[in-house]
């Protein structure tokens, strides 16, 4: 866990609300992180919560944010859930910004994100520290669906702008027995002296849209509920390591206008499900 930065700048972020973007394509172009509203209609929303707070009730405030794949899974077991879902990806905005970086984008991985009461921090960390292996050109990009309201009290996310240091990767460490990781202390301390925080407060259904090498991270959450979101992360199927085969989890579809996951069984035979054909395109 990193207190430094909270200890450091209490008060400066206590007052402050999202900022508001005007043309969030533009903006992603310029800061690699963006906000989008409304990716998911309010009218969806509630029932995606339902859904997630079902199998949400043992969520464990020591692991921060706590990224279950179960609970990825048991929500996509609705197709109700899962076509929300697959409207936030053809969202135009959505659309356009991935397709700003990545030809052929598919689901990478994707996970229910749920910040219990009582929940840590998440330390700052770039995302693209964890996928060097299968991502070196740190080309991924996230898309952070709030499914709660989002704010500082309950853990939004937190970003910071870009800087002179653009294009770093900066040394991180393990913390959470080795379960997370955060850049280490003596940079961070350098980083956030130099580099504006932006709050990532959402309304339910808006989504934070960020690149592989944007710092970030979560405010703990002091409140009695759960902070819940949904991330989908995206590659473009060219920037793939040929030698990094395509995860079990991910599953590929020519033709088709984006890509899915395994773990959401309800994609498949809407889409017409071609993986052999695909993952053999992908290992040769
Ligand atoms: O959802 C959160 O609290 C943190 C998520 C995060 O930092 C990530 O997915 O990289």
């Amino acid at each position: 866990m990193n207190s430094n930065l909270a200890e450091s700048q209490p008060n400066s972020l206590s007052e402050r609300q999202a900022l508001p973007i005007n043309d969030p394509y533009q903006y992603f172009l310029e800061n690699d992180w963006t906000l989008v509203k409304n990716v998911i209609p309010k009218s969806q929303i509630d029932f995606l919560r339902e859904e997630i707070l079902k199998v949400s009730e043992n969520l464990d405030p020591n692991v921060g944010t706590d990224k279950s794949s179960k609970i990825t899974k048991l929500l996509f077991k609705s197709n109700r859930a899962s076509s929300s879902l697959i409207q936030a990806y053809k969202n135009q905005t959505v659309q356009r910004i991935l397709r700003s970086r990545q030809k052929s984008p598919f689901i990478e991985h994707s996970k229910v994100l749920a910040k219990a009461p009582g929940g840590n921090e998440t330390a700052w960390h770039q995302d693209g520290a964890f996928w060097q292996r299968f991502d070196p050109e740190c080309s991924m990009i996230t898309v952070w669906i709030a499914i709660s309201e989002v704010n500082q009290s309950n853990g939004c996310l937190r970003v910071l702008n870009r800087d002179a240091e653009d294009g770093r990767l900066f040394e991180h460490e393990l913390v959470s027995q080795g379960q997370e990781k955060r850049i280490k202390q003596n940079s961070l301390q350098d980083i956030i002296s130099k580099n504006p925080v932006e709050l990532g407060i959402m309304e339910p259904g808006d989504a934070l849209i960020f690149g592989a090498k944007v710092v970030h991270g979560s405010f703990p959450n002091t409140t009695d509920s759960a902070r819940l979101a949904f991330k989908m992360v995206f590659q473009d199927l060219n920037k793939r390591p040929k030698t990094e085969p395509i995860r079990d989890q991910a599953v590929i579809l020519e033709g088709a206008q984006g890509f899915v996951n395994q773990s959401i069984p309800c994609f498949l035979p809407r889409l017409k499900m071609r993986k052999s054909s695909a993952i053999s395109r992908i290992r040769r």
